[in-house]
C-alpha cells in the first residue's frame, strides 16, 4: 500500500508510527521521535528529521541501533530470519547467490569486523543508485572498511543505516528520484571515455584534448542538442556551449551563465565537474519539454580544461571567457612532448577563434555552478546540499632543485647536496606551517627524481606546490613563508632552485544575491541550509572576475572523497540538486 505524506501528516500518532514501522531495522523509536516534527513538507524533510533523532541520541542508543542489524550474508539470511526489508535488500544485491569463495570470504570478514568493532558491518547494499551494489563492490567495501578506526566505522555505519532508511522510505512512499536516476546514469555513460593506460585499468582520466576528451565533448554536445537547446557549439578551446533562449533573448536579452568542467584528474571521480554540466542540461530539458520560456536565457558551458593535468594551464576553459587565454600556453608540452598548439590542431580547434570566446558581462545576470563538495562536511552532517560562501584562493608552482649527484656509498652524510632531502625538508615545513592556520592547505602532489638511480644521491628533483587559503592576505603570507623557507633550505644545503608560478587565483566570495538564491532554493525543498567555504578551486572563481557568482555543493559519499575513484554521490541527492537548480532558475530568470 503506497503511503502519502499528507496521510502521514494527518494520521494519529499510532497510525503514523505504524506507517513508518521497519524504516530502521528493529528500531521504530526513531520514527516515533521524529513524528513530533510533523507536518513534513517533503520526504527529504522527514528523512532528515529521522537522521537528526539518531545524531542526537546517546552512544548506547546508537550502538543498540547498529547491533539490531543483521550481518551481510550471515546466519539470519541462511536461516531465512531476515526482516522483509533486509531480505529484499540482500537479495537485490545478489548476496543470496554468493559463490563458495565469496561466501567464505564474507563469513571471514563478518567475524573479523564483529571482533574488531562489536557490531555487524553495515552497508546500504542497494547502493548510490538504489539498484544494488555488485557482490564485488560489496566485498571491496567490506575489505576496505574492516581496516578502519572504531570511531569512523561507528559514524559510517550510522550513515549507511540512514541511507538504508532513505531507500526504505522511498519504497514505502512509492517515490523514485527519476531525474536523479537519469542524471546518475548520464555520469556513468560519460565515464566510458578515459585516456589510454587508465581505461584498461577501469580508471577515469580525461585530460585536455585527448581522444577521450574529444569524445566527451561530442557526447555532451549531442546531449545538449537532444535536450532542447536552441544552439550548441564547441568553441575554439574545446568548451561545449549550449544556449536556451529566454522570451526576449533574440534582442539583447540577458542570460544566466552556468556550467563546470568535463576534464578530470588522473584516476579521478565521475562527478567532479560533470555534475555541474549535467544538472543544468537536465533543467533546460525539463523547461524545453514543458515549453517554458523564461525572461532570461540560460547558457550552459562545459569547460574543457580546469584541472591542469596534461598542461599546467589550469582553468583554461573559463579563463578564455574572460579574454584571459595566455598565448604562451600554446607552447606548453605534455609528457610526450606534444605542445598544446599541436593538440589543438589535432582536435581541429581553430585558435584564431579564441579571442572571440571572450564574453560581455553586460549580457549576463550572473554565474552559478553546481559541484560535488569534494570534502567530508556534508557527508558528516548528513546534509544532501550545501551553499558555498567563498572559494579559497589558490597558488601553484613548479619547482626544480638542483644539487650534486654523487655516490650513495662513499659520500659522507655531511658532504652531500641532496636535492631530494632539500625538497623533503621543505615538505615537512610546509605541512607544519599550513597546519598552523584553520582552512589553510599546502600540498606537494607531484615529485620526481629525473633519471634517478638507487645508488646515486639525487642531483635533481622536480615537484609541484599547491597552496590555498580562504582569504587572499592569508594565502599570500602562507606562500611567502613557504618560498622563504625554500630559499633558506637551499642556501643551507648548498643546492639551487628554480621556480615557476603556474596559477594564482584570488579567493572568490559568493555574491550575496546569488548565495541567497541558492539558500532560498534549498529551503524550498524542506532542507536546512548549511553554508560553507570551498577548499577546492572551481571555474566559478575565474568567472567571479567578471560576473556575480555562487555555488551549490552536493554531498559526496565515502567521506566526500574526491580526486579518487571512490568519489560517489546518490541519485537521491542528485534529484535534490536538480530540484534546487530548477528553483533557482525559476526565481532568478523570470
Ligand atoms: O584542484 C582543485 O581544487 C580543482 O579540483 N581543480
Ligand atoms: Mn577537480
Ligand atoms: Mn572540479
Amino acid at each position: 500500500m503506497t503511503l502519502h505524506l499528507t496521510d502521514l501528516n494527518q494520521a494519529s500518532e499510532a497510525d503514523a508510527q505504524a506507517m513508518l514501522s521497519g524504516i530502521y531495522e528493529h528500531s521504530d523509536w526513531i520514527a516515533k521521535e521524529a513524528l513530533s516534527q510533523r507536518p513534513f513538507i517533503s520526504l527529504v524533510a522527514l528523512k532528515f528529521a529521522m537522521t537528526e533523532v539518531i545524531s542526537k541520541s546517546s552512544q548506547e542508543q546508537k550502538l543498540t541501533l547498529l547491533r539490531a542489524h543483521p550481518e551481510l550474508a550471515g546466519k539470519a539470511m541462511i536461516n531465512n530470519a531476515l526482516t522483509s526489508e533486509s531480505k529484499n535488500e540482500q537479495t537485490q544485491s545478489g548476496l543470496t547467490h554468493c559463490s563458495e569463495e565469496e561466501f567464505a570470504l564474507i563469513h571471514k570478514l563478518n567475524a573479523e569486523y564483529k571482533e574488531r568493532f562489536g557490531w555487524p558491518f553495515i552497508l546500504a547494499v542497494r547502493g548510490p543508485r538504489g539498484t544494488g551494489l555488485t557482490r564485488k563492490q560489496i566485498i571491496a567495501t567490506f575489505e576496505r572498511r574492516v581496516r578502519g578506526t572504531t570511531q569512523f566505522e561507528l559514524e559510517e555505519c550510522l550513515r549507511q543505516v540512514n541511507r538504508i532508511a532513505e531507500i526504505r522510505i522511498n519504497d514505502k512512499f512509492n517515490y523514485t528520484p527519476t531525474l536523479g536516476n537519469e542524471l546518475w546514469d548520464w555520469h556513468e555513460a560519460l565515464a566510458a571515455h578515459s585516456d589510454p593506460g587508465f581505461k584498461e585499468n577501469d580508471q577515469l582520466t580525461v585530460t585536455y584534448l585527448t581522444q577521450a576528451h574529444i569524445a566527451c565533448a561530442r557526447d555532451i554536445k549531442q546531449l545538449m542538442n537532444n535536450s532542447g537547446f536552441d544552439s550548441v557549439h564547441i568553441d575554439a578551446v574545446g568548451n561545449v556551449v549550449g544556449r536556451y533562449l529566454g522570451r526576449n533573448s533574440d534582442s539583447n536579452g540577458m542570460f544566466l551563465m552556468t556550467g563546470s568542467h568535463y576534464d578530470t584528474v588522473r584516476n579521478g571521480g565521475k562527478y567532479d565537474g560533470r555534475l555541474g554540466i549535467f544538472t543544468p542540461i537536465m533543467c533546460v530539458r525539463e523547461l524545453s519539454r514543458s515549453g517554458t520560456r523564461l525572461k532570461h536565457g540560460i547558457e550552459v558551458i562545459a569547460f574543457a580544461e580546469e584541472e591542469g593535468q596534461r598542461y599546467p594551464a589550469t582553468f583554461l576553459g573559463s579563463a578564455a571567457l574572460l579574454g584571459g587565454f595566455n598565448p604562451d600556453w600554446l607552447t606548453q608540452s605534455d609528457n610526450d612532448g606534444i605542445t598544446m598548439l599541436d593538440a589543438m590542431k589535432s582536435a581541429n580547434l581553430d585558435i584564431s577563434g579564441i579571442a572571440s570566446i571572450k564574453r560581455d558581462p553586460k549580457q549576463y545576470i550572473g554565474f552559478v555552478e553546481v559541484h560535488i563538495e569534494q570534502g567530508p562536511v556534508l557527508n558528516e552532517l548528513g546534509m544532501p546540499l550545501g551553499v558555498v560562501s567563498s572559494i579559497n584562493g589558490s597558488s601553484r608552482y613548479l619547482v626544480e632543485i638542483t644539487g650534486t649527484p654523487a655516490h650513495a656509498g662513499t659520500t659522507p652524510m655531511d658532504r652531500r647536496h641532496d636535492a631530494l632531502c632539500s625538497a623533503s625538508e621543505l615538505a615537512l615545513f610546509m605541512e607544519k606551517r599550513a597546519s598552523s592556520e584553520e582552512h589553510c592547505v599546502a600540498t606537494i602532489g607531484q615529485m620526481q627524481v629525473p633519471n634517478g638511480s638507487i645508488n646515486v644521491i639525487p642531483g635533481k628533483v622536480k615537484f609541484s606546490l599547491d597552496i590555498r587559503a580562504p582569504l587572499n592576505g592569508q594565502k599570500d603570507r602562507l606562500v611567502q613563508d613557504i618560498l622563504e623557507q625554500l630559499e633558506n633550505i637551499c642556501n643551507k644545503r648548498g643546492v639551487r632552485y628554480s621556480i615557476q608560478e603556474t596559477l594564482r587565483v584570488s579567493a572568490a566570495p559568493s555574491h550575496p544575491d546569488w548565495q541567497g538564491y541558492w539558500e532560498t532554493a534549498v529551503t524550498a525543498l524542506g532542507l536546512k541550509v548549511h553554508t560553507m567555504p570551498s577548499g577546492a578551486g572551481h571555474d566559478a572563481m575565474k568567472i567571479h572576475e567578471i560576473l556575480p557568482q555562487a555555488m551549490l555543493f552536493v554531498r559526496g559519499e565515502n567521506s566526500g572523497i574526491s580526486h579518487n575513484a571512490l568519489e560517489s554521490t546518490t541519485s537521491d541527492d542528485m534529484q535534490l540538486c536538480v530540484e534546487a537548480f530548477m528553483n533557482l532558475i525559476l526565481s532568478s530568470c523570470v
